[in-house]
């Protein structure tokens, strides 16, 4: 009757392979030949493992069995070479407790001879099972609750009011409640006031008509499992339909709370221990209305602290935010509470947006890519070294979208631009001091602009367009084209920089005879337009202008290609100092002078022929800095007796008479 039972019961098992035998080396136990060999597999069904009992081995003993041997495997594991004879205690204390399969894995049993044997050996006998494995004594099998271990398999049981979870692991407990159309009622964690199951997950609806909303109210204690940093481990969580779902587990929520939803869903976890008493809530249902802010950075018109359905208000933006989406940059806008609570319509305020405004050339943004809207900064720098800034500071974005300085001004009516560094030479910046005239350095006087051909004369570059000179230089010349040099000190330089002129414009109040000299040198004085931007670098860049409240006065530095002292032009840019003299102190022969001229001579320097148009500029060569830049005083103009008589000054054009007149021009042109 036992027999038949195992049978039965083993049924499944017993259908596709033998419970248990034996495994032996060939010929044993009279011994094995050379050569012999043998492989055997067992595998064990699902929720079963094969054990191997070895009870005999005797095989010839080699270094690490290379002669005989026989090898276990579990699965593709070795887990033996074994050779030699080993007693049954030996093999039952250190070997047979380790062989055996993973649950419904193989045993493998390799067994090999080679061709030679001193004596015979019997070789080896073993006797193999397959049994159940009792997965109830893992602690891995994940059965929350109780384990029931089955030949072949295990099934997870729940305690009392408790349900198994799809996963057929979990307990949990059976607490979702749908209370949809109840006005009112009571909620509670299961088994309160005792303390609530673990692993539960218990869903709540409250539902009503649209137009109402529910009041929730905790009674009782509150009392849900939480960390020692105030982190839930269990938790309620209420979610309102449209609304922002928030989670409670500490002793500090409020004792009631509107949902402002129709419909909330309630949703009380906890985790796989329950020792807390848990909450229980009262609900009932209350009319929508809703509260504001209807948006952010907006306020409302009239301000209530809530409004009933139905209740019209006026949204208006904060200062500097604008309604999203509308074309127009409209400020407010009329919005409805709604059945459901909500405001519609809803438009959000955003803040204005300035944009990166147009830059000038040589001009960026200190920044790369900056914040652009209501309230952030912007400012500027420029790219090329020759150039500066006109106004240093920040713009904010102001309310209206604009750029606004820190004065107050806009950022249009007030732009900074990169302007061209006046008055600077190769030495401002190390220093540097000249005596005597004699060739200019290239670099010493990068202003000076030279006419070579015929009318042979000077100008200096003002601006990265502008040069100024003699009227009666390009007297006649106006309406053609004429072709500066700069950028170099050799009047026979093969590259110097060419520039073309755009305009030539002669002071409106200068006598003009065309070409030839002047009745009088009155306003001896001309603007010339480039056509194109002067490439501004070391060898080629602009003298300041005078200011306006400085009379020339002292020691300044006349330079040109004309005649010097000499009766022939000079290749070479060379400069001297001259003196500046009150004008009742130099004879014009009778010549008129006015006060538009300023009179200037050195003792052995004078400006002649060739180098009309050419700069008086200050301070004297040499003792220029970035705090005091060269200007041009005057403008090389005539002398009473030609050139170079020591009892006879030079007359230069006063450029200081003609700073609105100069400014005026270049706006304008
Ligand atoms: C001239 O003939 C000229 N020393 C220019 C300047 C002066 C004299 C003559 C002043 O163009």
């Amino acid at each position: 009757m036992i027999v038949f039972c195992v049978i039965v019961l083993l049924f499944p098992v017993c259908g596709s392979v033998p419970l248990a035998g034996w495994v032996q080396s060939p010929g044993h136990p009279r011994g094995y030949d050379p050569y012999s060999n043998l492989t055997w597999k067992k595998c064990a069904p699902t929720g079963h493992k094969i054990t191997l009992t070895l009870l005999h081995l005797d095989l010839e003993e080699s270094f690490e069995c290379e002669d005989d041997a026989l090898k276990v495997f579990a699965d593709k594991v070795l887990l033996f070479t074994l050779c030699g004879r080993k007693s049954v205690k030996e093999l039952q204390a250190s070997v047979n407790p380790f062989l055996q399969s993973l649950p419904g894995g193989c045993l493998t049993v390799s067994f090999l001879a080679d061709y030679s044997n001193t004596e015979r050996h019997t070789g080896f006998r073993g006797f193999y099972t397959i049994q159940d494995v009792d997965e109830c004594m893992d602690p891995e099998n994940e059965c929350t609750q109780l384990c029931n271990n089955y030949i072949g398999g295990y099934r997870c049981f729940c305690r009392p009011n408790y349900i198994l979870d799809n996963d057929n692991h979990t307990c949990k407990v059976s607490c979702s409640e749908d209370h949809t159309n109840s006005k009112e009622g009571v909620l509670m964690s299961p088994d309160w006031p005792r303390p609530y199951p673990e692993n539960s997950v218990c869903s709540y609806t409250l539902a009503v008509e649209e137009g109402l909303q529910f009041e929730l109210t905790f009674l009782d204690v509150f009392d849900l499992e939480k960390k020692e940093n105030g982190e839930c481990i269990d938790s309620l969580t209420i979610k309102p339909l449209n609304g922002k779902a928030e989670t409670f587990c500490k002793r500090d929520i409020p004792s009631s709370l509107l949902t402002r939803s129709q419909r909330v869903e309630i949703i009380f976890r906890t985790d796989h221990k329950g020792t807390n008493r848990g909450f229980r809530l009262s609900y009932k249902t209350r009319g929508m209305k809703c509260t504001g802010p209807v948006t952010t950075k907006s306020s409302m018109i009239p301000q209530e602290s809530e409004y009933p359905t139905g209740s019209k208000v006026t949204v208006k933006c904060d200062k500097g935010h604008v309604l999203k989406s509308l074309e127009s940059a409209e400020d407010k806008y009329e919005a409805t509470c709604q059945k459901n609570g909500q405001w519609s319509p809803l438009i959000p305020c955003e803040p204005v947006d300035c944009s990166i405004p147009d830059l000038s050339e040589f001009m960026d943004l200190s920044e790369d890519d900056p914040p652009t809207t209501y309230l952030n900064k912007i400012s500027f720098k420029c790219t090329n070294e020759y150039y500066q800034l006109t106004k240093n500071g920040t713009f904010t974005c102001n309310a209206e979208g604009n750029w606004e300085s820190e004065s107050g001004q806009k950022f249009t009516e007030d732009m900074p631009k990169c302007e061209p560094v006046c008055g600077m030479n190769k030495d401002t910046s190390s220093g540097g001091r000249i005596f005597g005239g004699r060739p200019a350095e290239i670099g010493q006087i990068p202003w000076q602009l030279l006419h070579r051909i015929s009318p042979r004369g000077g100008a200096s570059l003002i601006s990265d367009y502008w040069a100024i000179t003699a009227a009666h230089v390009v007297d006649g010349y106006e309406t053609t084209t004429m072709s500066w040099l700069g950028g170099m000190i050799d009047g026979k330089s093969q590259n110097p920089v060419t520039m073309e002129t755009e305009k030539i414009i002669i002071h409106p109040n200068y006598q003009k005879v065309g070409r030839g000299s002047p009745s009088n040198y009155n306003h001896d004085i001309a603007l010339i337009k480039m056509s194109k931007r002067v490439p501004l670098g070391r060898n080629i860049r602009p003298v300041c202008l005078p200011k306006k409240t400085d009379e020339p006065k002292g020691d300044a530095t006349i330079s040109g290609f004309g005649r010097f002292l000499e009766e022939k032009n000079s290749r070479y840019l060379l400069y001297g100092p001259v003196q500046i003299y009150p004008l009742n102190k130099c004879d014009s022969v009778g010549l008129p002078v006015t006060n538009n001229m300023i009179c200037a001579g050195g003792d052995e320097v004078d400006s002649c022929q060739g180098d009309s148009g050419g700069p008086l500029f200050s301070p004297v060569l040499g003792y220029g800095s970035p705090d005091n830049p060269y200007r041009i005083t005057g403008i090389v103009s005539w002398g009473p007796r030609g050139c170079g008589n020591k009892s006879y000054k030079g007359f230069y054009t006063k450029v200081q008479n003609y700073l609105d007149w100069i400014k005026e021009t270049m706006e304008k042109n």
